[in-house]
């Protein structure tokens, strides 16, 4: 029987990606995100291959989240792979000027999120046992500061400190736990955190190689594969154009 992949934000960018990865791998995919156009275009098309399953969610809705779980096919059921992709940036700006619903946005997506999707699906991957994965899409984001980071990098941070706790209280159960954490990427992700700007988001990539989701979508492909003996607790991976900057020094 073939695996069973539960992926979040697969309308677009990484999550889309690692669905068409994993299809063409044989797996079975359960798609979701909030858009349903583009959950079944992707449906039919990956269907081709395998069995989908598209469940349009919105991750900050709790009770959502547990329904669906609850009421996935009986072929759908064992999830074997969970990747926590859905998230977002908003107000590229600093703390002070940007608005206190964009901050909730990202809390509510970025952290509320992946704990309504982990809490929903983890007695399934527990059940699934040896070889069973949590991958959660962090960010360089959540390790190096930068300005109009703030709460966009602090979500990402929790995602690195929860990955690491679950590990903790998964031990003996064979479900194994990874922060993935890109550096600049090439997806919908700066349009979005422009507001749909597309000369502000093209200007993120202008004159760069970024990493492209195809990129990301083979290292989780490559993580969930590994021996079921091996935990990769986290992966910070960049383009070879993306480094460090120096402390920044503030001059009257
Ligand atoms: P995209 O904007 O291309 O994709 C984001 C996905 O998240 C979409 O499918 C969107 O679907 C989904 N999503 C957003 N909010 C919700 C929600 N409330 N419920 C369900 N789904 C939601 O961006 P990326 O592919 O780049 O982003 C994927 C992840 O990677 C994010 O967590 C992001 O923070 C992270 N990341 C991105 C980097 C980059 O440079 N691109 C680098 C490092 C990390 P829909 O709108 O249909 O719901
Ligand atoms: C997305 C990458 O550098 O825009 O997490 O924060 S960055």
């Amino acid at each position: 029987m073939s695996k069973i992949l539960f992926v979040t934000g697969a309308t677009s960018g990484f999550g889309a990606a690692t669905a068409r990865r994993f299809a063409r791998d044989g797996w079975s995919v359960i798609i979701s995100g909030r858009r349903l156009e583009r959950l079944n275009a992707l449906a039919d098309e990956l269907g081709a291959l395998v069995p989908v399953h598209p469940l349009k969610l919105d991750v900050q809705d709790a009770e959502a989240v547990r329904q669906a779980v609850q009421s996935l096919p009986a072929e759908f059921r064992r999830v074997h792979t969970l990747v926590n992709n859905a998230g977002l940036a908003l107000a590229p700006a600093a703390m002070q000027q940007v608005a206190l619903s964009d901050l909730h946005t990202m809390i509510n997506t970025n952290i509320t999120g992946v704990v309504n999707v982990t809490h929903a699906l983890l007695p399934t991957l527990i059940e699934t046992g040896a070889g069973a994965n949590i991958i959660n899409i962090g960010s360089t984001a959540g390790q190096w500061p930068y300005p109009g980071s703030h709460v966009y990098g602090a979500s990402k941070a929790f995602i690195k400190q929860f990955s690491y706790n679950l590990r903790c209280d998964l031990l003996g159960t064979g479900v194994r736990v990874t922060d993935l954490a890109p550096g600049i990427a090439e997806t919908e992700f700066s349009l979005v955190r422009n507001r749909g700007d597309r000369t502000a988001a093209n200007a993120v990539y202008d004159g760069t190689v970024p990493l492209s989701p195809d990129d990301v979508a083979d290292q989780i492909a490559h993580i969930a594969n590994l021996p079921d003996h091996i935990n990769i607790n986290r992966v910070e991976m960049v383009p070879v154009r993306q480094a460090w900057g120096p402390y920044e020094i503030y001059r009257e």
